[in-house]
């Protein structure tokens, strides 16, 4: 059996790719394409070719392991064109999804048919690329310059539905694609066929529309998006050949870059992280019904991520008006969602109906899972524990969203301590993608595999932290910030900090950032340290919320800020503060000190490794680059150190 195999219709040839687990484009692949179009030229009694998958997926592209590697003949640029100049018209049927190379094979058949919920896209952007078998040559001639800039410089992949209005496809098919697919094929025999897309023209646009594009691809602060960009530019200027060749040449230098091979590491990692070994054969225990303790912010958050997943949830806060409070703050969140467009009126009805709050822990009887979310204090947290000990049923998993605090010291006492865990989710909840998990020693192996299948059903991106204070990410930010004071110590101005960050990737520096989310959390939390007798030097950063100074919200931090404006301006005030910390003034390349900066984050990463409490390099970038607004074309911090 091989991988593409040809069985005959009648007149119509059917290629079947199967090439598990989602029919990615190798070697082996493209010889068999380029074998079937010749054999089936050669065909007399074929007229028209039908190409579909095995599997759950249509081809999802070109192979993202072959990329480090050289590439080996026959190259697909000439595979899709082959197909596009058959003889014999090609019909790509497609499920699962049509993404990169394979869409562009979809795109070298004549006609495209897909089922409803199949998708198509050009990711390769997303993996610091550009199409390499002529996305950016081809999309445009089928669905004109504005759909394929969209499609091409975000990467982002669109249902079938949309696919159809935008040109992209020729049908959506309504019951089994095949059949349908034939018979679109024999339908089409009897009408004109449309030219080989190769053979179309393209029309040049105008240089506004190229500047507002490129404005927007420059947004998403990496090279990929812009070279696409300049593609398809390309494209519309010269003749197809030599828009395939820029292409080709201009695919080959990125896929070479440092950015492509930042952007692989995150690839393969973000599909690591999910299925850690120790959960492997493990069957999850089930959760259908959520409790959240806590109606504040961190609790609004969780309890709307739950039920956009569609898990039924009971608040609970301490008494009546908190409840209400509680219900307020998750109405927020969907309010908001409903204003921006993605939350409809039925929908939003639908998010409160699920959703119920109450006093009584009474009230949890039925929950499989209940989440903490109360204040950051030990002696707050026990008694919500105390009080789920008594309530909750005993296979009911029960989790502390704590931050810092030893969730060993929390859950002491706890009946049943193998349905404990620690689930750190980031605020805004609803929003950022990074759930650290924290299993205790005690806690159940179906405990943790069910706190990887909430993630998943959240669409939250798991990773395992160990026990130690601020578990993987929070520890980094601490010695991130650490750092950052000491620059300045050494005579650094602070906004050079901060630019030197933003230059890197980041969308605010260490400051700026502090400044926004406040700096009293952090001094409450090392007065707290100090208070029970730990040695906590005292930060410069203590010296600014000592004189009132807590960000943002008190109109000044590390930079002052005029009322109602959000822009950093420089302190002379902090300066006038900090004098006696100060070593007068140095200037430091911004390169050097987003490398000396990032060197420290991947050494205390190293440390988090070297102490178990993360289990791979590749799970701490992904808690910098989901938690904490680290640049994912850089990779992470263990990824950049070992690249510097
Ligand atoms: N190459 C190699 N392996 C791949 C792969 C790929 N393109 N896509 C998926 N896998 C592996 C993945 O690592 C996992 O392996 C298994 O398949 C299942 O994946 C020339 C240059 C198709 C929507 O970016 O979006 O074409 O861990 O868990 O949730 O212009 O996979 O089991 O061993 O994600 O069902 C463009 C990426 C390439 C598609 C299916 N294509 N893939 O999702 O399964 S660039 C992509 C996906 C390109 C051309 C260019 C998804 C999926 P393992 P999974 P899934």
């Amino acid at each position: 059996m091989s991988i593409v195999n040809i069985r005959r219709e009648g007149e119509i040839a059917v290629v079947t790719v199967d090439n598990p687990p989602v029919n990615a484009i190798s070697a082996e692949l493209r010889q068999g394409l380029s074998d079937a179009v010749a054999a089936l030229d050669a065909d007399a009694a074929v007229r028209a070719v039908v190409l579909t998958c095995a599997g759950r997926t249509f081809i999802a592209g070109a192979d993202v392991r072959e990329f480090g590697k050289p590439p080996i003949p026959p190259h697909l640029p000439d595979v899709v064109n082959a197909i596009d100049n058959a003889a014999k018209p090609w019909v790509a049927a497609i499920h699962g999804a049509a993404l990169g190379g394979g869409f562009e094979i979809a795109m070298g058949c004549r006609f495209r048919v897909a089922v409803a919920d199949a998708m198509i896209g050009l990711p390769e952007v997303t993996l610091g690329i550009i199409p390499g078998a002529s996305g950016t040559v081809r999309t445009p001639r089928l669905a004109g310059v504005e759909a394929a800039v969209s499609l091409v410089t975000t990467g982002k992949p669109m249902k079938a539905p949309k696919a159809l209005e935008a040109g992209l496809i020729d049908a959506v098919i309504e019951g089994d694609l095949l059949p349908g697919a034939i018979a679109f094929a024999r339908d089409a025999l009897t009408r004109d066929l449309p030219q080989p897309l190769s053979a179309r023209p393209l029309a040049p646009m105008s240089d506004e529309f190229w500047q507002g594009a490129r404005k927007a691809a420059s947004k998403a602060g990496h090279q990929a998006p812009l070279r696409a960009l300049d593609s398809i530019r390309n494209a519309t200027e010269v003749p197809f050949d030599a828009a395939m060749q820029y292409e080709r040449e201009t695919f080959l230098d990125l896929r070479a870059g440092d950015e492509a091979a930042a952007l692989r590491h995150v690839f393969f990692a973000e599909r690591a992280a999910p299925r850690p070994a120790v959960i492997d054969g493990i069957d999850p225990r089930p959760v259908t019904r959520v409790g959240v303790i806590g109606g504040g912010t961190m609790g609004a958050g969780i309890a709307a991520a739950c039920r956009n997943a569609g898990l039924p949830v009971v608040l609970i806060e301490r008494d009546s008006d908190a409840a209400a409070r509680g219900l307020a703050n998750v109405t927020k969140v969907f309010d908001g969602a409903r204003a921006r467009g993605i939350l409809s009126d039925e929908a939003h009805a639908e998010r409160l109906a699920g959703l119920g709050t109450s006093d009584d822990y009474a009230a949890l009887a039925e929950c499989d899972l209940v989440i903490e979310a109360v204040f950051e204090e030990i002696s707050v947290k026990r008694d919500v524990f105390a009080q789920l000990g008594q309530h909750c049923r005993t296979d009911a998993i029960l989790a502390t969203n704590t931050s810092y605090i030893d969730p060993r010291l929390i859950a002491e006492g706890l009946p049943h301590p193998e349905r404990f865990i620690g689930l750190h989710f980031f605020s805004p909840a609803h929003i950022m993608k990074l759930l650290e998990i924290v299993p205790a020693p005690e806690t159940a192996p179906e405990v943790l595999a069910a706190a990887f299948a909430l993630a998943k059903r959240l669409g939250k991106m798991p990773v395992r932290a160990g026990i130690c204070e601020g578990f993987i990410g929070n520890r980094i930010l601490k010695r991130y910030r650490a750092e950052a004071e000491a620059l300045v110590e050494s005579g650094i101005a602070i906004a050079d900090i901060d630019a030197a960050m933003r230059g890197y990737g980041f969308k605010m520096g260490p400051f700026e950032a502090q400044d926004l989310g406040g700096l009293d959390i952090a001094y409450l939390q090392r007065e707290g340290a100090r208070a029970e007798g730990q040695d906590v030097p005292e930060t410069l950063g203590d010296i600014l919320v000592r004189a009132g100074r807590k960000g943002q919200k008190t109109g000044g931090g590390w930079y002052d800020y005029a009322e109602g404006d959000r822009k950093p301006r420089v302190s002379d005030t902090v300066a006038g503060l900090l004098a006696g910390r100060i070593a007068g003034q140095r200037v430091m390349d911004l390169a050097d000190i987003a490398a000396h900066l990032v060197g420290a984050m991947a050494a205390e990463g190293q440390a988090i490794l070297d102490e178990g409490i993360a289990d791979q390099a590749s799970d701490i970038d992904l808690v910098e680059i989901h938690g904490y607004g680290f640049p994912r074309w850089k990779g992470g911090p263990m990824f950049a150190a070992g690249r510097a």
